[in-house]
């Protein structure tokens, strides 16, 4: 670990709190991320001294806004290992990415007949849009399964029989946000290829933790939400190959998406104005990019490492010492979210008892509806890992939930 790391929890100022009388734990981050102060002073400084509209204004501050709004596109790029700026499109976040190539790229190119496949793992924002475009067109939805148990692993066996010619689209989270598990995307991206399936990957859980290099995982969209990784709410990405963004038509009309406007037609601009239009989110965007910078000063390879460290700890000490807790996911090469099932205690009376310890989780079906009902649950809590969180506060999840247990169990 570098220099960055020696005083990486006072970066974010709001985890030196206390909450009902206890020192703050905060462990809802796959929920959303704390935001370290450079994050914080990125938007303030833009607010207070470069603040303008972009791409329309010849004034020093609106090309101030403009070069750094652009600035970020290229870090962005950078940050993914794109191979140019102009493959990356701004947008509110995942939900909002995924929407955006379910209906720019699936209302024009799917037809009854064709497949969507996606897996039994996905968040709801990578399950209803492809449940709409299916409706609207006519297309079938597949799944690739989840094994049986709690391991939380893809049934990799079933690939060859659900991935045939008719799926013209695979979209498939790289983390679970419940499950915790690492799905092995170059291999499902290959896969899809040798059938000439494009893929969309939701890199949701994965953006700000694990190394990420498009090129080499072969993906054809990427979906990205700003405000997991340090960044602001309210902005995300979509990493899409060029000629495929060159190729859909727009999603969204209005101002600067356009190359000229008549009464009865227009014509677009090139991507990826096509596709930003109105004003862009211009703040967070600048804010999103210095996040990537605090993220690639620790390094992503450093923070993965702390992530699986600490979600493997609490994985091994819960099912120590935790009596009769069921951990869902695998044990090793995971990602810092883990769920589990406390018997006879209802998720959400686990997170209200744990607020009152200070310790901040997440209970419900964390938007996985389907994939809860194969698990024969209705509800997990959660604790999801990041880079400031320390073994310590391990330490108090355990004493929490052994108190949790006892309350309700005896
Ligand atoms: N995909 C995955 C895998 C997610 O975990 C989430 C949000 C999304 C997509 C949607 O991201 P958004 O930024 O567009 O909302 N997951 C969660 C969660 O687990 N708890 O709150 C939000």
């Amino acid at each position: 670990m570098n220099a960055a790391w020696k005083n990486v929890r006072a970066d974010f100022p709001i985890l030196d709190q206390q909450v009902n009388g206890h020192p703050l734990v905060y462990l809802d981050n796959a929920a959303t991320s704390q935001k370290p102060s450079c994050v914080i002073d990125a938007l303030a400084n833009y607010y207070r001294k470069d603040n303008a509209n972009v791409h329309r204004g010849i004034h020093t501050l609106s090309m101030r806004a403009t070069f750094a709004y652009e600035a970020a596109r290229e870090r962005a790029a950078k940050f993914l290992n794109a191979a140019e700026p102009g493959e990356i499109v701004f947008t509110a976040g995942t939900t909002d990415s995924i929407n955006l190539v379910a209906n720019a790229w699936g209302d024009e190119n799917l037809k009854p007949g064709d497949v969507i496949l996606l897996t039994e793992m996905e968040h709801h924002s990578n399950l209803v849009p492809w449940q709409l475009l299916a409706r609207r067109t006519g297309a079938k939805l597949r799944y690739l399964p989840v094994v049986a148990g709690d391991t939380g692993l893809l049934d990799l066996a079933q690939l060859p029989t659900v991935l045939t010619p008719e799926v013209k689209i695979f979209a498939f989270t790289h983390v679970s946000n419940t499950l915790g598990v690492i799905n092995p995307a170059a291999e499902l991206c290959a896969a899809a290829k040798k059938v000439g399936a494009l893929t969309v990957v939701d890199a949701a859980q994965s953006a700000g933790h694990l190394p990420l290099d498009v090129r080499a995982m072969g993906c054809d969209f990427l979906a990205v939400s700003g405000h997991k990784m340090c960044g602001p709410t309210g902005v995300g990405l979509l990493y899409g190959r060029k000629t495929l963004l060159d190729a859909m038509p727009p999603y969204r009309g209005g101002g600067s998406m356009i190359s000229s406007v008549e009464y009865f037609e227009s014509k677009w601009a090139p991507a990826p104005a096509k596709f930003e239009a109105g004003t862009p989110n211009i703040a967070d965007v600048i804010a999103l990019a210095r996040a990537m910078d605090y993220l690639d000063d620790l390094g992503r390879e450093a923070i993965a490492q702390h992530d699986e460290k600490l979600a493997a700890l609490a994985y091994a000490r819960l099912l120590d010492e935790v009596p009769g807790i069921r951990i869902l996911g695998p044990a090793h090469h995971r990602s810092g979210v883990v769920s589990f099932d406390l018997p006879g205690v209802h998720a959400h009376d686990v997170v209200t008892m744990a607020d009152q310890e200070g310790v901040a989780l997440r209970g419900g079906h964390h938007c996985n509806q389907p994939l809860m009902k194969k698990l024969g649950l209705s509800s997990t809590s959660r604790a999801s890992f990041y880079l400031y969180n320390t073994e310590a506060e391990i330490d108090r999840l355990v004493a929490t939930l052994q108190k949790i247990s006892k309350f309700f169990t005896g």
